[in-house]
């Protein structure tokens, strides 16, 4: 059968460079990408869906004749402490209605993010192991948490082949991220190139698990493309990219921009950050379907700062 691709949250930090990853492969036609909103520039086919009414995602499923699913449609671990039953309702409905449709519609394969965030107190949090206890400590990563275990759930009882990765911090120059713990690490770059003064909402050394966006776009499809045999976990995958502190990104940014200035204001997300892993054991993505990361602290930041002078002298030439 033809793959005919549906990604949920299209207009998102990942999705938005998910959904050209996919049309890249799959060419325009077969991927049809969704979010509550139309984005003047996407190009491509777009329908507006709302993950949480299960009739819409259907219609649109059977319009295209869909095969396969991303569902990158979440809220994340900061706004989330703000929204605590807003985000539980909307994370685990919009989650629910994708497995209930694929069950029902036969979808091939599903992806689901989970996140770093499922992990909480009790853990190693330095190289913390693929199989531990999950005791999350946000409303975010308790979602999460949940829907591994029904990811697991719907693939032993109806076969489903669900595919999940723990996400860490993403960083990209592309698109920005929006109510996590982790932003900061994408936001710092901005700053930097924009030549202004930063505020980091995190202390100078809180090591956090981060993830270049080739990176854990090519983790994604990997996944997805991985023969069935090679997918022994069910719930969801750890991966690891580079773990750095606030501390460390700042030394590594003034090698471009010596006089970039710092301060460190922490608020709530520094109580989140504290009960995270520091760094991720992914030995067993790496056994089970070949995962390995190709990007260090040093190589994003070059990236980085040269993609974004760039966006920025486009903008203003504009
Ligand atoms: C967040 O900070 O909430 C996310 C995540 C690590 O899942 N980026």
């Amino acid at each position: 059968m033809k793959t005919k691709v549906l990604v949920i949250g299209a207009n998102g930090q990942l999705g938005s460079v998910l959904t050209k990853a996919l049309q890249k492969k799959y060419t325009l036609e077969n991927v049809i990408a969704s979010d509550l909103r139309t984005d003047e520039d996407f190009k491509g086919i777009f329908e507006v869906i709302d993950a949480t009414d299960k009739k819409r995602i259907k219609q649109v499923i059977e319009k295209y004749k869909i095969t396969q699913i991303y569902h990158l449609a979440a809220i994340l671990s900061a706004k989330g402490e703000e929204l605590p039953l807003i985000t539980w309702d909307i994370n685990m409905k919009t989650w629910l209605n994708v497995l209930e449709v694929s069950r029902e519609s036969n979808i091939e394969k599903v992806f689901f993010p989970s996140s770093i965030a499922v992990f909480g107190a009790g853990v190693p949090l330095t190289d913390t192991p693929q199989t531990t206890y999950l005791n999350p400590a946000t409303v975010y990563g308790m979602s999460k948490a949940a829907g591994e275990n029904w990811a697991q759930y719907y693939f032993d009882q109806y076969g489903l082949d669900v595919r999940s990765i723990r996400y860490p911090g993403v960083i990209g120059y592309q698109s920005l991220p929006g109510g996590g713990t982790t932003d900061y690490a994408v936001d710092i770059f901005h700053k930097a190139v924009l030549e202004e003064d930063f505020s980091c909402f995190l202390e100078k050394d809180t090591s956090l698990p981060m993830i270049y966006m080739d990176d854990v776009i090519r983790a994604t499809i990997e996944l997805m493309e991985a023969p069935k045999e090679c997918i022994q976990i069910r719930t969801s995958y750890n991966i690891a990219g580079v773990s750095f502190t606030p501390n460390e990104i700042v030394a590594e940014i003034r090698n471009f921009y010596p006089n970039f200035k710092v301060s460190y204001d922490p608020d709530f997300r520094q109580d989140i950050a504290a009960g995270w892993p520091s760094s991720i054991d992914d030995s067993i993505a790496t056994e089970h379907w070949g995962w390995k990361s190709k990007y260090n602290l040093e190589q994003i930041t070059q990236t980085m700062l040269a993609e974004l002078k760039e966006y920025y002298r486009l903008k203003l030439a504009m």
